[in-house]
């Protein structure tokens, strides 16, 4: 048996939204005194709002210091930043090789789903022109943990019908590999292996993203699947 889905994170894999959030967060961050890196980025990637700001603000040591009206604000204020930043995104933002990718997966009769954390990943799809490709995407407004849990791995395969063992994940970041580890689906990642993990399969970019390599590696790396 060969897998039957592939479930998608967003940014950071379909388009180089990761880098909106960054400059979103950075800029936050400055506001408050904290002055955050690439390198401390790393560990927000795939990571909720909610629970990057926490991350941000234990980072500056800065754990306690605000009620909760003011993290709403802070909250809010990031988003509205982010929101702005990717009014421009339009089709030509995809990354190479994921509209191949993902028509090659229709005729191969694969079913997709979107697993991102992110609550602005529908109006994302909406903006590059790709819903019409993806048979579901998971809500992470109704998972009850976000990654590094399983939990949107699993709704977005549930809500394909297809058994998450059958299931590839694609993801950028070490929250979403650790995510889809958790799940029992076969990772893929996108990046470096420094940060996502050397035990799975990675490429450093989308562009050799095709059906026939997730077909090797899905063959080489799970024997016991097929
Ligand atoms: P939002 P992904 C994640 O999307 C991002 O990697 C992460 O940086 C962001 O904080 C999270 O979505 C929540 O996004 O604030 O737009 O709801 O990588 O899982 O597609
Ligand atoms: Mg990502």
């Amino acid at each position: 048996m060969t897998f039957e889905a592939v479930l998608f994170d967003l940014d950071g894999v379909i388009t180089d939204t990761a880098e909106y959030h960054y400059r979103a967060w950075k800029k936050l961050a400055d506001s408050l005194g904290i002055t955050i890196d690439r390198r401390f980025n790393e560990q927000l990637k795939g990571v909720s709002r909610e629970d990057s700001l926490q991350r941000i603000l234990t980072y500056g040591g800065m754990q306690n210091a605000f009620p909760p009206e003011k993290t709403a604000g802070l909250l809010k204020q990031k988003n509205d930043w982010y929101v702005e930043m990717i009014q421009t995104v339009t089709p030509a933002d995809v990354y190479p090789g994921i509209l191949e990718l993902l028509h090659s997966l229709k005729a191969a009769g694969k079913k997709t789903a979107l697993a991102s954390a992110s609550k602005n990943g529908s109006f994302l799809l909406e903006k590059m022109a790709l819903t019409p490709y993806f048979d579901a995407i998971a809500d992470p407004a109704e998972v009850a943990r976000s990654k590094p849990a399983p939990d949107i791995f699993l709704a977005a395969a549930q809500k394909i019908g297809v058994p998450i063992g059958r299931c590839i994940g694609i993801e950028d970041a070490s929250a979403g590999i650790a995510a889809i580890k958790a799940a029992g689906a076969l990772p893929v990642g996108i990046g470096n292996p420094a940060y996502l993990g050397s035990d799975i399969a990675v490429l450093p970019d989308t562009r050799s993203l095709t059906v026939g390599y997730l077909q090797s590696v899905w063959d080489t790396a799970t024997p016991v699947r097929n």
